[in-house]
């Protein structure tokens, strides 16, 4: 089934004129609405009636999260906070999150690119649907939670940890439908095999999954494992949170909702724009969006676009997986963490030196991270009980800033490497 056949089956030349309208709008409003737009716009002389072709988006700057950052929290938003009726927040680069707002229509519009994604998925009303995504500030869990509601599935809305109970309502409620990251979803399995629960005992029939990529191997297990069919989806807090596109049952690659979210893929070095069919930065620009518009939104996630029309009949553009990020930021059980953020809590911190270190791994299917932090120059590790209040006020100011659980590890003063280049300050084992 096909949720917004009218939308989802529009001819290229459709769907392209239709998107330009929606450009020059956005553009306009963007100009009239937005202080930070206004101001770069006018910085290179560029004006809203400038923009006649789609290929002319490529005269507007790109938008970054440090603009984000910069604006925090509001100065970004078009419209008063009457009007604004959700606000969400993902990691930023520092301490600070960056906050997005939403009107009730970018409601209606969130809800509905969701519906669109998870019918594509194969969703449908007979469905019960276990999300496990973390309602809050993060997007994931409301998104999927409006999407799957307005299809008229059945919703429980379980939220991330304590997968006893998870495992419970699975089977209680007889869950056909699991919501989540990827490597929840294996670490579930895991639990589940623990307590023996086998997958016989459930009605689980299919995964959406996103937040975060997976390789194909790792696709391959969580679908023996339950016994499911797993798609993929993708989103960003900045654009709208998921909903930005989504596999179908075909499983190859994911359908953009392009009559929202117009695409662009850019060469990572000299930022100009490639065809289809090229890997490079994908770059998003909002074209309905109305609390917090965002124009040329380069999301640092590399992927290729696919414009052939899809098995499933779907002709949006679809992009394939993303393949990995330009910039430092690191994806830890779903949670998106810079290392500028580790270092912000460290500096100005008791005892401790400048140097530290990230290091990821992972154990069975769960992301680990450990921050190493050498001492101060005169601090040794004999102040025992002085240390151990330090490394407990580190772990704690890191998982009030990261959302998560670190391990903190203190070492002597100058045992960490040290380079003469860029300190390498992240060693990521995950997938070696
Ligand atoms: O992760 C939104 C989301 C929630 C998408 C649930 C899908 C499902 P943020 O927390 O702002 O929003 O993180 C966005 O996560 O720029 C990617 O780097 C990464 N990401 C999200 N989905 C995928 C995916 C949500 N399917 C950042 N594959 C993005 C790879 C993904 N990376």
């Amino acid at each position: 089934m096909i949720w917004n056949k009218e939308i989802e089956t529009l001819t290229r030349k459709e769907m392209e004129s239709l998107q330009l309208e929606r450009l020059k709008n956005i553009v306009r409003y963007c100009y009239e609405k937005v202080p930070f737009y206004r101001k770069r716009f006018d910085s290179i002389g560029l004006k809203p009636e400038h923009i006649v072709t789609l290929a002319d988006i490529d005269k507007i700057p790109f938008t970054t999260k440090d603009d984000l950052r910069d604006n925090y929290p509001f100065d970004l938003f078009a419209v008063p906070q009457k009007e604004i009726v959700r606000l969400h927040a993902s990691s930023g680069t520092t301490g600070k999150p960056i906050v997005v707002g939403y009107t009730r229509n970018d409601m209606e519009m969130w809800t509905e690119s969701m519906a669109r994604l998870v019918t594509a998925a194969g969703a449908t009303d007979d469905d019960v649907a276990q999300i496990c995504f973390g309602y809050g500030m993060f997007t994931g869990g409301f998104g999927l939670h409006y999407g799957l509601e307005r299809i008229g599935a059945t919703v429980i809305p379980a939220s991330s940890g304590n997968s006893e109970r998870q495992l419970m309502y699975m089977q209680d409620f007889g869950a056909t439908i699991i919501v989540g990251t990827p490597s929840y979803a294996l670490y579930l399995a895991e639990i589940a095999k623990e307590q023996g629960v086998h997958k016989s005992q459930l009605k689980l029939r299919l995964g959406l999954f996103g937040g975060e990529g997976h390789t194909p191997e790792m696709r391959k297990e969580i679908e023996e494992r339950w016994g499911i069919l797993a798609t993929e989806n993708y989103g960003l807090s900045e654009i709208v949170g998921p909903g930005v596109s989504g596999e179908c049952v075909e499983q190859c690659g994911m359908h953009i909702n392009e009559d929202h979210f117009y695409p662009e893929i850019i060469d990572k070095e000299n930022l100009k724009p490639l065809g289809y069919g090229k890997e490079g930065e994908l770059v998003l620009t909002t074209l309905t969006k109305e609390g917090i518009p965002m124009l040329r939104y380069r999301t640092k996630d590399i992927t290729e676009l696919d414009p052939e029309i899809c098995k499933c009949g779907r002709t949006t553009v679809r992009m394939k997986k993303v393949k990995g990020r330009t910039d430092d930021m690191l994806i830890i059980r779903g949670v998106n963490v810079f290392p500028s953020q580790i270092e912000s809590v460290l500096v100005g911190m008791k005892n401790i030196g400048p140097h530290y270190q990230i290091i990821v791994t992972k154990e069975g299917y769960m992301d680990k991270i450990e921050v190493q932090v050498e001492l101060g120059e005169d601090i040794s590790l004999d102040k025992y009980s002085e240390l151990e209040r330090t490394e407990a006020a580190i772990r704690h100011n890191l998982r009030s800033v990261l959302q998560i659980d670190a391990k903190v590890k203190l070492v002597e003063h100058k045992t960490l490497e040290r380079t003469t280049g860029k300190a390498k300050r992240v060693i990521d084992m995950r997938n070696k």
